[in-house]
């Protein structure tokens, strides 16, 4: 990976991709693109390009200018968004993923795309999830996800594409904060945490869902892509996570920073329903044995993390 376009580098991932990338691969190597111009500081000002992966000729347009050997294909509905408008969001996750495969395929690039535990449905076993299972996902995303999953396996096996790819849990950060998700609750009780000392969760107390800090998303995108190809076996997607936890659990944590945080609950049915039909903790040993996936956070060091940069921003 030496030269990288970027799709959707305004939302929750791409925006600190982008960043880190720029300064590991160097800042003329990566080109961020989204639907629209950076409106926040994060990247506006930096070499950005418009575009609306719906969009193939476009597309095409930019990768034959830039010329980039990888692309790393993060635009896309989340899971909340995609079941209010389940026709919208297919068009997003999947023409835009064929888009993407279809550029990648003519233009010889390595391809990232990130799958999730969307992915998992009610049928699919609740307690360390395996890597291989069974996937019979209930919401639009999810459908999206495991389609997208053999989609990117399809294009590797056919057209010996390089895709490569990791079911992502919740991801909690700090610079960008996520829009549409399941799982954004875990990072709106951070923000409100430090800004009211009190939050109501839209997922019920003891819900759990995995998750991971996004610095370890980050590195886990860079590691998988900068792998040996003959080390990866389930390419298309592998599961990565770094703790299960839900609302009590990340509430308790805060309350060692601040101790008078108050939770109380406003259970969304939509997105609690979501949340029920996922996985309570899955099993990322194959992603540790076949590329070195580690992640660095706890639950108690991204708290402190969490609590400290969003106190920095006041
Ligand atoms: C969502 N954060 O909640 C996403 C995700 C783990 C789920 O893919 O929709």
């Amino acid at each position: 990976m030496e030269r990288i376009l970027i799709t959707g580098a305004l939302g929750q991932i791409g925006t600190e991709l982008t960043l880190k990338l720029r300064e590991k691969y160097g800042e003329g190597n990566v080109l961020p693109t989204d639907i629209k111009a950076p409106e926040d500081d994060n990247l506006k000002g930096l070499p950005f390009e418009i575009l609306d992966v719906r969009d193939m000729e476009r597309m095409k347009g930019i990768v034959s200018e830039f010329r980039p050997d990888t692309m790393l294909h993060m635009a896309a509905l989340l899971s909340a968004t995609a079941e209010k408008n389940p026709q919208f969001a297919w068009d997003i996750n999947m023409v835009g993923l064929m888009n993407a495969l279809e550029t990648a395929r003519e233009y010889d690039l390595k391809f990232f795309t990130p799958s999730s535990i969307g992915a998992f449905g009610p049928s699919t076993p609740k307690e360390n999830t395996p890597q291989v299972t069974i996937q019979r996902p209930t919401t639009m995303y999810g459908v999206n996800k495991v389609a997208g999953e053999l989609l990117c396996d399809y294009y590797f096996e056919k057209f010996g594409v390089d895709t490569r790819s990791v079911r992502f849990p919740g991801l909690i950060s700090h610079v960008k904060e996520p829009g549409g998700g399941t799982t954004d609750y875990a990072v709106e009780i951070y923000f409100e945490a430090v800004r009211n000392g009190a939050y109501t969760s839209f997922i019920d107390k003891s819900t759990n869902m995995d998750m991971m800090y996004m610095d370890d998303a980050i590195d886990a995108i860079i590691k998988l892509m900068e792998a040996d190809p003959d080390q990866l076996v389930d390419r298309n997607a592998f599961n990565v996570t770094a703790m299960s936890i839900n609302p009590e659990m990340v509430a308790n944590e805060i309350r060692k920073h601040i101790p008078g945080f108050t939770l109380d609950y406003d259970v969304d049915p939509v997105r609690q329903g979501i949340a029920a039909s996922w996985p309570n903790a899955i099993d990322a040993s194959e992603a540790k044995r076949q590329w070195g996936f580690q992640p660095k956070y706890t639950l108690e060091k991204m708290t402190e993390t969490m609590l400290e940069a969003i106190r920095n921003k006041k």
